[in-house]
C-alpha cells in the first residue's frame, strides 16, 4: 500500500506491468530482471531473463521505441546457457547488466551463470545482441549481482559484485588489467544489521551511473523476516577516482514492493532493477525492474532528483 505522506523519488508508469510471460513469441513461464540499453538509434533495447518451467534462465531481446510499449521480441531465445562449452551455465544465466564500453565499442553483459554450487559471474561481449563472445566465469561462486564500470580507472577495469559471505552479503569491487585476471579486491558498502531495511543482504542492482559528483549506486537491500524476505532499493555515491570509497549513503529505502504485481507473485515482495535508460536531456531515468520474479515494470525518475535526495536524507561516510 503507498504511504501518500513520503515523497516519491520514482513513478511508476500506469502500464505496469509493461511485459509478462503473455507477451512472448514462444512458451516460457516468467520474464523479469532486464538488462536495459539506448542503442544507438534511439530503440530501448531490453535484455530480459526468461525462465521456463524447467525453473532454468536464459535472455530474450525486446526492443522499443519509446521504451514503454509497442515491444518487438526475438521469436527465439537471445542467448542460451552454453553447459557443453561452459559448464558453469549448467542451471541457466540469470540477471544481466548491460554497460557500453567504448574502449572496445562493445557492450559488456555481466551476469549470473548458476553452477552446481550456487550462482557465480561471468562476462560476454557483443556488438549487435545477436552474437556473443563469452569470456566464462570471472567470479566463482557464490558471487552475483555484479557489473562492469564502463572504463578503465587508473588503468584498470572495475567490476562490483556480490560475494556470499554468511552471515550477511555485501558489495565488494575488484580490479583488473584485461578483464580476466581480478584482484586488489576491496569492500564497497556493508550490509546494515538488527532492524534496518537492508539488514542482511545487499547488492548491485542496475550498473552505476556516472555524475560529477560520483558514481551513484541504486542497490538492493533485503530484510529477511519471518514472513520472508522484503526486497527494496537504497541510494550511494561513490567516488569517481576510488569507487571502493562511499560518499553518501541513504537511511532510508527509496522504492519498495507496493502494488500488487510487486507483492504477490512467484517470489512475492520484490521488485529488482538490472538496468535503465538515460533520456536524451541526461537527467531523466528510465528504470526497468523485475516484479515479484514474475513480471518485467518501469518506473521513471531523474538523477538531478537522486542527488538531491541523498543529499538531504543520506549520511556521510568517511
Ligand atoms: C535474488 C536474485 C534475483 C531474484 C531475487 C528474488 O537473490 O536471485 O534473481 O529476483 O533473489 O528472488
Amino acid at each position: 500500500m503507498k504511504n501518500e505522506k513520503y515523497s516519491e523519488l520514482f513513478h511508476r508508469h500506469k502500464k505496469n506491468p509493461i511485459l509478462t510471460a503473455a507477451d512472448w513469441p514462444y512458451p516460457v513461464h516468467s520474464v523479469f530482471n532486464p538488462a536495459a540499453v539506448t542503442m544507438p538509434d534511439g530503440t530501448t533495447l531490453l535484455l530480459c531473463r526468461v525462465e521456463d518451467r524447467r525453473g532454468h534462465s536464459h535472455f530474450c531481446v525486446a526492443r522499443s521505441e519509446n521504451g514503454v510499449d509497442n515491444w518487438r521480441i526475438d521469436p527465439k531465445p537471445t542467448l542460451m546457457p552454453d553447459p557443453k562449452n561452459y559448464p558453469e551455465e549448467v542451471w541457466g544465466i540469470e540477471d544481466p547488466r548491460i554497460t557500453y564500453i567504448d574502449e572496445f565499442k562493445k557492450y559488456a553483459i555481466v551476469y549470473t551463470a548458476y553452477t552446481r554450487d550456487g550462482p557465480g559471474v561471468a562476462l560476454a561481449f557483443t556488438e549487435d545482441f545477436s552474437r556473443f563472445d563469452r569470456l566464462g566465469v570471472v567470479m566463482s561462486p557464490e558471487d552475483k549481482d555484479a557489473a562492469l564500470l564502463p572504463h578503465r580507472i587508473g588503468g584498470n577495469w572495475a567490476l562490483i559484485h556480490r560475494p556470499m559471505t554468511a552471515p550477511r552479503a555485501h558489495m565488494w569491487i575488484s580490479f583488473s588489467p584485461d578483464l580476466r585476471h581480478w584482484g586488489s579486491h576491496k569492500l564497497m558498502l556493508v550490509a546494515r544489521r538488527g532492524a534496518w531495511w537492508d539488514a542482511n543482504k545487499i547488492g548491485l542492482s542496475p550498473p552505476p551511473i556516472e555524475t560529477p559528483e560520483g558514481w551513484l549506486v541504486i542497490y538492493h537491500g533485503v530484510r529477511m523476516t519471518a514472513g520472508g524476505c522484503l526486497y527494496r532499493l537504497g541510494l550511494a555515491l561513490f567516488a569517481l577516482d576510488t569507487p571502493e570509497r562511499c560518499i553518501r549513503r541513504s537511511r532510508e529505502w527509496f522504492f519498495a514492493p507496493e502494488e500488487l504485481y510487486e507483492r504477490s507473485g512467484d517470489v512475492g515482495n520484490v521488485v529488482f532493477p538490472c538496468g535503465y535508460t538515460i533520456a536524451p536531456d541526461g537527467d531523466g531515468v528510465n528504470l526497468y525492474y523485475g516484479a515479484t520474479d514474475t513480471s518485467i515494470a518501469l518506473a521513471t525518475g531523474k538523477i538531478s532528483e537522486m542527488l538531491d535526495w541523498l543529499e538531504t536524507e543520506g549520511d556521510v561516510i568517511s
